[in-house]
């Protein structure tokens, strides 16, 4: 839909039934977004983000929901980390889950919020291919920070999934995240960025690890 979308804005036309298609085709992905299905933002083989049609689908969005307060929420991690998992789990939802790569490019869903004790009337949560990804080869580092500094611009707050207690692996994604964070500053530098980070360890079973992570912690706030 997105390519036909895309195709009929390059090419100008003034064909009616075009035109109707050009004028339908977000609406109706707007509404199937409200409907909760998950929506592309990014193609996982091109890294592409079809700009255009993104646009006019959240405006369409924007038109049906009002000036309704939403949290965008985006999530970070290593390949086959739980990134999906987490995020099924907290919400319900069903991104798909597998061994090995599994999530490929970067999804969308809107999640609908009924209580009032939360400021805002929806989560829009956003799923995302993992970071190191083996298949890339030697271009996975330009991927993995461009990777982060777009999910972590999208989300108002970005959860960093750690599986386990590895710390390597803390001071890998951090490395990245602070690089993210810094190319923000840089591209906004009169916004004040209001963008934060969670990082969530699971799968612990050492009942000790809260301690021995707060030690690690400690070294990292020293370096
Ligand atoms: N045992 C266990 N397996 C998990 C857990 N979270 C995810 N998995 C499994 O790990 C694999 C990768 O999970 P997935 O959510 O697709 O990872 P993603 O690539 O980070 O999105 C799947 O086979 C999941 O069933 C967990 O908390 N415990
Ligand atoms: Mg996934």
């Amino acid at each position: 839909m997105g390519q036909i979308y895309e195709a009929v804005c390059t090419c100008k036309t003034t064909d009616k039934t075009l035109q109707d298609l050009k004028r339908q085709l977000p609406m109706v992905t707007a509404k199937l977004l409200l409907h909760g299905l998950p929506f592309e933002i990014m193609d996982g083989d091109a890294a592409n983000v079809p700009i255009v049609w993104v646009t006019a689908v959240l405006r369409n969005l924007k038109k049906i929901i009002g000036d309704k307060q939403l949290l965008a929420l985006s999530v970070l991690g290593i390949q086959s980390s739980g990134k999906s998992t987490l995020l099924n789990a907290m919400f319900g939802l069903q991104f798909a889950v597998s061994a090995g790569r599994c999530t490929r490019g970067v999804f969308m869903q809107l999640v609908n919020v009924d209580d009032k004790r939360f400021p805002f009337d929806y989560i829009l949560v956003i799923d995302t291919v993992g970071l190191r990804a083996p298949e890339l080869g030697h271009q996975k580092y330009s991927h993995d920070n461009e990777l982060a500094t777009f999910v972590i611009g999208l989300g108002d707050i970005t959860i960093v999934n750690i599986k386990g207690e590895n710390t390597a692996e803390v001071k890998d994604v951090l490395q990245i995240s602070v690089h993210a964070f810094m190319r923000l500053k840089l591209a906004n530098t009169r916004l004040n960025i209001k963008q934060s980070c969670v990082f969530v360890h699971q799968n612990v079973p050492a009942f000790d690890a809260n301690d021995k992570m707060m030690c690690e912690r400690q070294k990292f706030v020293d370096i």
